[in-house]
């Protein structure tokens, strides 16, 4: 019997906050829910980034906070937050599982880390209600498919899948790259300031339409690199978070200069690694890089099928903002056969204008929702 294979990249579900780009409830339990009904052997694959836990707050004592020691109650804390946000797709996960012939991949990205913890494995398992067929991998190998998120190959966001905690203060805390504390140490303040800001690419466009977050990205980058520098001889010794390889000052200060904020080439640095294995297998899918790719060679096929948060094309003349549609691999495998497809699932969204969304972002962010049939659990921003 044939398996279908199904990938879905960069959900990035979160806390149902200001920080929170996922409102594809809707779409995303639909397509589930569509695998759910078959009777036949289906592989789902969330590519990794499916929960962004990165930018999930954390609520201590009742305030709002980004904590760079994350133990494995912070972790629960968070997928509770996202949990209660996105419930549809929790449903639409758990229908899929109920059966014995489907099995559900998550594979970890760098944002959803916290999947190493086994007390959010046993969260998400007990949530769906199945210990069986739910999977936590770094890689899908199988059927001549490769399937993994990408970070890797990426410098900066690439992690240690054999030391994945530190130790603090005798507790178990995450072992994020440095880029990751980064963002939650310095870069999160600005996101819940400019929270539609960052749906928006190519980032050279929207630097150039706008030169204020140009400018406060720059003062806050400068400052975070100087306290890392003044203030990580002082801290290391009694902190793991605070580790610094000089390795990485070299490429973020390069990358500063070259206002390269995005993440790095994953294909490119993929095939120059594994070039003389590459026919090996016959479909590799990457996720990470937010964008759509399709590199067809005799015999294999490299595919990035793009993210699933609420993304954004700048024009850059017009300064107008066409929201990304939503793109999936469907393969169908059978003995050594490999059948692959990256299909669109349709949604109908408007476009919106530049000056109009730079006027009152989160009036944008809740109109743009409101056409995926999502509702931000807060009313009012100030209650995030
Ligand atoms: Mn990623």
């Amino acid at each position: 019997m044939p398996t279908e294979i199904i990938v879905v990249g960069d959900t990035e579900l979160g806390g149902g906050t200001l920080t929170d780009d996922f409102i594809a409830d809707k779409s995303l339990s639909q397509l589930l829910l569509t695998y759910a009904a078959k009777k036949s052997p289906v592989d789902f694959i969330c590519n990794g980034d499916t929960f962004d836990f990165l930018k999930c707050p954390y609520f201590d004592n009742g305030k709002l906070t980004y904590p760079r020691h994350i133990t494995s109650g912070v972790s629960v804390a968070k997928l509770k937050m996202i949990y209660d946000a996105h419930k549809p797709v929790f449903q639409a996960w758990r229908e899929f599982v109920t059966s014995t012939q489907h099995h559900l991949y998550f594979v970890i990205g760098n944002h959803d880390h916290d999947l190493f913890y086994p007390e959010v494995r046993q969260k998400i398992k007990s949530l769906l209600r199945s210990h069986k067929n739910i999977h936590f991998i770094m890689e899908y190998e199988k059927n001549n498919i490769h399937v993994e998120h990408g970070h890797q190959h990426d410098f900066l966001n690439r992690i240690k899948p054999d030391h994945p905690f530190l130790k603090y203060k005798k507790q178990r805390i995450l072992n994020i790259p440095w880029v990751s504390f980064g963002i939650i140490s310095g870069f999160l303040k600005l996101k819940e300031e400019h929270p539609f800001m960052e749906r928006i690419k190519p980032l050279p466009v929207l630097f150039s339409h706008h030169r204020a977050i140009v400018k406060k990205l720059n003062i806050l980058s400068f400052f975070f690199l100087l306290k890392n520098i003044i203030l990580y001889p002082l801290h290391y010794h009694f902190d793991p978070t605070w580790t610094f390889p000089k390795e990485l000052l070299r490429e973020i200060y390069r990358r500063f200069r070259n206002v390269h904020w995005d993440v790095d080439d994953v294909v490119k640095t993929f095939k120059r690694k594994r070039w003389r294995s590459l026919h090996r297998n016959k479909v590799y899918v990457f996720g990470h890089v937010h964008t759509k790719y399709v590199e067809e060679k005799e015999g294999w096929v490299i595919i990035h099928s793009d993210t699933w948060r609420d993304e954004y094309f700048l024009d850059k003349d017009t300064k107008v903002l066409t929201p990304k549609t939503k793109q999936y691999v469907h393969i169908l495998a059978e003995s050594d056969q490999v059948k692959w497809e990256l299909r669109a699932h349709p949604i109908t969204r408007s476009t919106f204008h530049f000056n109009d969304v730079m006027k009152d972002e989160v009036k944008f962010l809740t109109l743009a929702a409101g056409e995926e049939g999502y509702h931000y659990p807060f009313t009012k921003p100030e209650q995030k």
